[in-house]
């Protein structure tokens, strides 16, 4: 007779996060905000998905900004799970510290918190064992580890780890282990936090690191969410069913634009709209990278048209990393190769049915350009 469980697998929530970065009006406590909806949207789904386990594998909020508000706000939503258990290691933003609110705080009863002195839980309702490796500190070099694990054959044996897996282990001082490693002490499945884009490359072998489930900034693009895992054993024989679900509130993106080709500041905010469109919904947060050649004599003020987009997305920057035109007018006059060649060009363009003339420009540029610095950057 075979055995199954089900679970969401999250990590690297970081309630309370400042959200220093953007300085923007309300930024840091919107975002705070977010990161409590998509909290609240993790209880719900272990709700609807009636699992029977929440799994937070570190850094579910950041010490240093956590006051006893939110731990009662968080406490309050972890209750909700009612015999659904919430079990939860220390990362290295919540480290198991002698202050640490793991220690310092009366959790609903169906919170397991996995300490280093304490790492075991063992819940014979569904025959499984729990084991733990977090953090006591914001710092640790190396595993914090008082007992070792036990693996019960009869049992679905799940470890949680929060820390560097598989990394060059001098730049990546927090917890660094390698795969083989974990993999030898013989868990069903290894519940991974710490890095905030998600991977799932070592699922075959049971190890998931879900990532952040709100993304904290540009450094975090793409999507982001929480695993549900379902795991089965039978006469030893484990099977792994996964599914990525994605629960952010809003998407950090960056695009490059490039402006060749745009006259004016109608056309450059039509076309970015339409860049814009494609990638980005209007509650994300957006920076814009210009490109290209300025057409001479085109002026635009990209503080202004930034700001007019900013009123259709949640967030917009517009970096300008557009270089000036070249005169063409006076260096077409000048008596050298570089003269000879914009005028012939300008004459070929002038003599060009209209679909080749943008083709022709970009010679023409590219032309210039390797006259007058010796290189061409493409
Ligand atoms: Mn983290």
């Amino acid at each position: 007779m075979g055995q199954s469980v089900s679970l969401i697998h999250c990590a690297d929530i970081h309630m309370g996060s400042p959200f220093k970065s953007l300085g923007l009006g309300n930024y840091s406590s919107d975002r705070r905000i977010d990161i409590k909806k998509t909290f609240g949207n993790i209880i719900n789904l272990a709700l609807e998905r009636n699992v029977d386990y929440l799994l937070i594998s570190g850094d579910l909020y950041e010490h240093d900004y956590a006051g006893r508000a939110l731990i009662g706000w968080i406490n309050e939503k972890l209750s909700r799970l009612g015999d659904k258990i919430c079990v939860l290691i220390p990362g290295n933003h919540d480290p198991y510290t002698e202050d640490s609110w793991y220690r310092n705080y009366s959790w609903a009863p169906n919170v397991r918190i996995l300490s280093s002195k304490n790492p075991e839980f063992r819940d014979a309702r569904t025959s499984c064992y729990f084991y733990g490796m977090g953090f006591d500190a914001y710092r640790q070099e190396v595993l914090s580890i008082t007992k070792e694990a036990e693996i019960f054959p009869e049992f679905i044996n799940i470890c949680l780890f929060h820390g560097t897996v598989d990394m060059p282990f001098s730049q990546q001082p927090y917890n660094p282990v390698d795969s083989d490693w974990l993999l030898k002490m013989g868990f069903d499945y290894y519940a991974l936090g710490h890095f905030h884009k998600y991977d799932d490359s070592l699922s075959d072998k049971g190890i998931i690191n879900p990532g952040s489930p709100e993304p904290l900034g540009f450094d975090e693009q793409g999507e982001h969410g929480v695993f549900f895992v379902r795991l089965s054993k039978n006469e030893g024989q484990v099977v792994r069913e996964y599914e990525r679900i994605v629960l952010q509130q809003r998407k950090y993106h960056d695009i490059d634009f490039d402006v060749s080709g745009i006259s004016d500041s109608i056309q450059l905010k039509s076309a970015l709209l339409e860049a814009l469109n494609k990638k980005a919904s209007k509650s994300d947060l957006v920076r814009i990278n210009l490109t290209g050649r300025l057409k001479s004599g085109f002026y635009t003020d990209l503080k202004e048209t930034g700001q007019s987009l900013a009123g259709e997305y949640y967030f917009v920057n517009i970096k300008d990393s557009t270089k000036p035109d070249y005169n063409l007018t006076e260096l077409a006059m000048e008596k050298n190769i570089t003269g000879v060649f914009i005028r012939m060009m300008q004459d070929r363009i002038e003599s060009s049915p209209e679909s080749e003339r943008q083709l022709l420009m970009k010679a023409l540029y590219l032309g210039i350009e390797a006259l007058l610095t010796g290189s061409v950057e493409i």
